[in-house]
């Protein structure tokens, strides 16, 4: 990244930081949790016995590999394999492993704004299968996406896995699906994968691990501020809280300050008050059923074709097209 980019992303950073701190009540968005030290933790999350969602996936994976692909090119006239967020790529191997063993014709476009995390991804994939056709793409999503668009003419399955998309409130989930549906050709489809409803401590187990590594990610949002803002929070003094509405299905994530403060954050000029246990909401996970996963596809022009789940059902891949 070169350093304008990195100003402009800074000024964001810091821009929504002092909405969010001066705000009633009080709120910072989760994409804040992600930085170097953010991705770390998160990849530590993804393989706490705690954390249902990734296994839950990577079952689904393994036992529909096979049903997965049919869904996606039962003529096998080829397709480009599109996912968002690549990361590391350990569900997704399942899948390309089939694909080249029925011998699939697909191209596999990894995108990710992290070039780290694309070059890492890419040369593993030469490594572990030599005969894959893939093509890493470094950016934003749709900025990619509609670069493919004018570089490919075959059909298109964009994944997007992790249940990403319940970091979004309903309405911003339409706006990203919707403008995945104007991406697509009327033969391409999207693969999602969407966490479900179900008993809420196994929830609430998920986002508030016996180690303490969700706390810490959680609490990386403070710490990026003091770091890249000049901010003198006291990590010690705010607590990592988690509720669970099943009604809504919402999972949010606060961290609650312990006694009456003020935080000074230096590069914005501002000083943030806090109440004994006020709150500063972080992030939503959202929990779906069917019901509500139709609900957003119709309101998205979209139709779900088929849905693969694991041996619990505590999670669910959707297909769907235009
Ligand atoms: C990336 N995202 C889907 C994760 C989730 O489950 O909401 C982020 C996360 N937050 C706390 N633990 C994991």
């Amino acid at each position: 990244m070169n350093s304008k980019d990195q100003n402009v992303l800074t000024c964001t950073f810091g821009k929504e930081v002092h909405e969010g701190l001066t705000a009633f009540p009080k709120y910072l968005s989760s994409k804040f949790f992600y930085d170097e030290v953010g991705d770390k933790l998160f990849q530590q999350i993804m393989e706490l016995p705690e954390y249902y969602l990734t296994n839950a996936e990577y079952d689904i994976f393994q036992l529909h590999k096979s049903d997965i692909l049919k869904s996606f090119d039962e003529d096998k006239k080829g397709f480009d394999l599109i996912e968002l967020g690549a990361g590391d790529g350990k569900k997704t191997k399942v899948l390309l492993s089939e694909l080249l063993d029925k011998k699939y014709p697909v191209t596999y476009h990894p995108i990710d704004i992290s070039e780290n995390a694309i070059d890492g991804l890419v040369n593993n994939l030469a490594k572990e299968f030599p005969d894959l056709d893939v093509e890493g793409e470094i950016g934003e999503y749709f900025e990619v996406l509609d670069r493919l668009q004018h570089i490919s003419n075959r059909k298109k399955v964009i994944m997007v896995l992790g249940s990403n998309i319940g970091n979004l409130l309903h309405p911003r989930a339409i706006q990203f699906l919707k403008k995945l549906n104007a991406a697509m050709h009327p033969d391409d489809l999207i693969f999602m994968g969407f966490d479900q409803k179900k008993h809420p401590q196994k929830v609430l187990d998920a986002y508030n691990d016996k180690s303490g590594v969700t706390e810490a990610f959680n609490k990386n949002v403070l710490a990026r501020i003091n770091k890249e803002l000049g901010g003198n929070f006291d990590l010690d003094a705010f607590i990592h809280w988690e509720v669970y509405d099943p009604e809504s299905g919402t999972a949010k994530s606060y961290l609650v300050s312990t006694k009456k403060q003020t935080v000074d954050i230096n590069c914005l000029s501002l000083q943030v008050h806090f109440e004994a246990w006020e709150s500063i909401h972080t992030e939503i996970s959202q929990k779906y059923d069917d019901d509500t996963v139709n609900w957003l596809a119709k309101e998205s022009g979209l139709q779900i074709t088929e849905s693969f789940t694991d041996k619990n059902q505590y999670y669910k891949n959707y297909v769907f097209k235009k």
